[in-house]
């Protein structure tokens, strides 16, 4: 994505620039436009960011909505498609037909992808919405663990956990279903995150978090200064950045994602899109572009859809295109803000190949697990073995927790180790898979009082 020849051709341009200064003012003004992006991702590409959009996969049959979203943006948010309702509908039962559209669509483009979101009040699979306790905190991390380790190698970022701060002026978490398993469910989320993809970034995301006056802001500084802290896994954090008249661009803006970014952790714009017309609309989105080049650890921006009749309030026109695909106002403002430069992102964001790599880190099989039926003194599991890629065979471990015991297996031959509670599976039979086939096998255990989930791995030959 980073143009080294635009940059050099900057430098240069910069150079010649500031000889002239003193004597030819008029000249410097004309300058800039010879090296200038004509498209947000080429421009925001410039200083090493990115510039993204939030997709629909039921709009991407509209030519002149792909059209536009493949020629301006580099980094794709699914809307709503890998939100926790669309991705395990029924508990154990994971989807991942729509987000995977959007995440082909993203790839097969040379695009990155932020995974929104792992773990949030909203949205939730009506299963989950009447869990508590135990229970749904483990629901909640089977579901992050499921989730990013399914995606594995495919996401820029993940906004692990979403909204999780009040509004006003209590400076309190937001009072949620998840919240009343304990205050840890945060770090929790993360750290469930990091094991299952250690290269995502993590992100905490939120809005009206944007003004650093404001208590939710404050909160949410305290939380990510003490994770940095306590060496809880968090590398980002996301301003939605929803903005309309009764909640506008704050002039501080540039302070709270610089204070932000001082933790050590990068800050992205992640769902902007400001209400409004004309140049009123165009200075503002100026004035947010503005406030992340200035930031070094300001890595990207993304607006929340692509025209305004895509937008999730319409009515209010916060975009970048019109309706029929025009670029408005706020369209060149944005792109002569990130042509007019900034600080440079130090780490810029990779373009992924045309093609999906093959997965990182865990071989090219993926074991998943969920809870069958259950009893008084035991419960049932089923692991399934996806290959990633062809392979000729899996072996799979089963690690339970002491004074759990595995007392039966089916559709599968298994082997412990010296302690009882690592069992190995390898398939009856040949074991060979076609990419994206699946597998399962399936065992009982005796829990003795420990109802916690089993860890799964699989390995493929
Ligand atoms: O744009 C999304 C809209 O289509 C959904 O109906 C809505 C449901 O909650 O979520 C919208 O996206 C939200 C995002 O996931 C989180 N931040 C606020 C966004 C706008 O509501």
């Amino acid at each position: 994505m980073t143009n080294p020849d635009l940059r050099t051709r900057r430098r240069r341009l910069g150079a010649f620039v500031g000889g002239l200064a003193a004597t030819a003012l008029a000249v410097t003004m004309a300058l800039p436009a010879a090296a200038a992006g004509s498209t947000l991702q080429a421009a925001a590409g410039e200083s090493g960011r990115y510039f993204g959009t939030a997709i629909a996969a039921s709009r991407l049959s509209d030519s002149t909505y792909s059209t536009i979203a493949n020629r301006e943006f580099n980094m794709i948010t699914a809307e709503n498609e890998m939100k926790m309702d669309a991705t395990e509908p029924s508990q154990g039962q994971f989807s991942y037909t729509q987000g995977d559209r959007i995440v082909n669509w993203a790839r097969q483009n040379g695009k990155q992808v932020r995974g929104h979101a792992l773990a949030w009040h909203s949205q939730q699979p009506g299963w989950m919405q009447n869990m508590s306790g135990t229970a749904l905190r483990n629901a909640m991390l089977n579901h992050v663990t499921q989730v990013a380790t399914y995606y594995r190698g495919k996401i820029h970022s993940w906004d692990v956990v979403n909204e999780a701060f009040a509004d006003g002026s209590s400076g309190a978490r937001r009072d949620s279903n998840l919240q009343r398993t304990g205050n840890d469910w945060i770090e929790a989320a993360f750290r469930a995150a990091r094991a299952a993809d250690p290269n995502a970034k993590l992100c905490y995301n939120d809005y009206n978090t944007d003004n650093w006056s404001h208590a939710k802001t404050q909160a949410v500084y305290n939380m990510v200064r003490d994770f940095k802290s306590r060496g809880v896994p968090i590398d980002c954090v996301g301003f939605q950045a929803h903005f309309n008249s009764g909640n506008p661009v704050p002039s501080n803006y540039h302070t709270t994602l610089s204070n932000f970014a001082a933790l050590g952790v990068d800050v992205q714009i992640t769902e902007l899109d400001i209400e409004g017309s004309g140049s009123s609309q165009a200075q503002q989105y100026q004035g947010i572009v503005q406030a992340c080049l200035a930031v070094a650890r300001c890595t990207g921006i993304t607006v929340w859809g692509v025209r305004d009749t895509d937008s999730w309030r319409a009515s209010g026109t916060p975009l970048l295109f019109d309706g029929s695909g025009n670029k408005k106002a706020a369209y060149t403002s944005v792109l002569n803000a990130l042509n007019a430069g900034g600080t440079t992102n130090p780490n810029p964001t990779p373009t992924p190949g045309p093609t999906t790599p093959p997965p990182t880190g865990g071989g090219s099989c993926t074991a998943t697990y969920s809870e069958g039926e259950k009893w008084g003194d035991r419960f049932n599991g089923v692991v399934t073995i996806r290959a990633n890629s062809a392979i000729n065979s899996w072996r799979s471990t089963v690690t339970v927790r002491s004074p759990q015991k595995i007392i039966a297996t089916w559709s599968g031959t298994p082997s412990w180790d010296s302690s009882g509670n690592v069992m190995t599976m390898v398939p009856n039979g040949s074991g060979a898979l076609a990419a994206g086939q699946t597998v399962s096998f399936g065992f009982t255990v005796q829990h003795n009082g420990n109802w916690t989930w089993p860890s799964v791995t699989c390995s493929a030959s």
